[in-house]
Parts: C-alpha cells; structure tokens; sequence
C-alpha cells in the first residue's frame, strides 16, 4: 500500500514537471519575440556570392530568452512543412553567439538576433546584435536567395512572401511585399 502511494505521488510530481517543463517555456518564449526586420533584397545581384538576406528578431520582454532550435521558413517552406533544406533556417544549439561568461542559448532581455539565410560568421557587432548565419545553396529560390519570390511555381516570382519564426509549439509570421528597397520592417 505504501508502495503505491509513492508512486502515485511520482506520478503526480513527473506531470506536474511536464506541465511547467520546457514545452510550455517554449510556447511562452515565442510570444517574447518580435519579427522586427527583414532583408528581403539584397543589394546588387542576388547570387549565393552576394547574399544579405536576414530576419531579425528582437527579445522584447525583460527576461532572457532560451532561442535553441528556433526555426526560420519563408512562405514556401511553411507551406510544405519543411523544416530543414532549402528556405529554413534551424539555430542550433549553442550555435548563438554569447557574450563571455553567459548562458549559451540565451537571448537576453532587449537584445537583437539575425539570422541570415546567407554566408557569414557568427558574432555580435558594436550595436550588440546578433549574427548567425546559414549559407543557403544556389538551387535554392533564386540562386540562394529565398525571401525576394513567392512560394514556387507560378508564384515564383510574386511580389510578396511570409517570413515565419518557431519556436517549440509556437510561431509567429510577418508579411511583406517586395516592391521597393531593401528592408521591410
Ligand atoms: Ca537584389
Ligand atoms: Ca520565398
């Protein structure tokens, strides 16, 4: 009898974590973040050699954000459920650059992140962003570049596309239309 009461009240303690454990955190984590930009055009030639195209991110509560697996998808490849491939972009585990001495994974409060779905190195700039990069290949959108089209097919060169954020169980998505500049925000 006393055995099962223990065991039941491991029960009660393992849902108990599951409810308060990071899938919840998660859900919670992408209501922190903002799609505050995105360079849908680069400058010059979209090539796989000249790529600027980025989302970015802003964690705008006042407490750390854990953005660990946080995934990028243009229209197209939320449209299909892709998420890994071309037009996705998944942030790694510990791939986030952080200053000396923090947390890894941590967005911290007000801070900024870029993702570009083009070359670079990861790092933070004197402003305090964030970079990190996936160097997407030349098949994929128009020679690497993913957010200046529409989904594919006839769409392909719409004027507009979706930029979408996950995060866990959550996401949010911002639409823009490509019609002048650089830079929707
Ligand atoms: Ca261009
Ligand atoms: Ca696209």
């Amino acid at each position: 009898m006393l055995k099962r009461t223990l065991m039941a009240l491991t029960g009660v303690v393992l849902i108990w974590a599951g409810l308060t454990g990071p899938s919840n955190a998660a859900t919670a984590d992408i209501a922190a973040l903002d799609i505050t930009a995105i360079n849908y055009n680069s400058y010059g030639a979209d090539s796989v050699t000249n790529n600027t195209e980025y989302v970015e991110v802003k964690n705008t509560t006042a407490d750390p954000v854990n953005v660990a697996n946080l995934l990028v998808q243009d229209a197209w490849a939320r449209g299909r459920d892709k998420t890994t491939g071309c037009n996705t972009f998944r942030l790694a585990p510990g791939a986030l650059p952080v200053e000396t001495g923090a947390t890894a994974d941590q967005l911290p409060a007000g801070a900024v992140l870029r993702l570009h779905m083009g070359k670079g190195t990861a790092g933070i700039d004197r402003s305090g962003v964030r970079h990190v990069y996936r160097s997407m290949p030349d098949v994929c959108g128009y020679h690497s570049n993913v957010f200046n089209n529409g989904p594919s097919g006839s769409n392909r060169w719409a004027a507009w596309d979706t930029a979408w954020i996950t995060l866990g169980t959550g996401s949010k998505s911002k639409g823009y239309n490509f019609s002048f500049g650089y830079v929707a925000k």
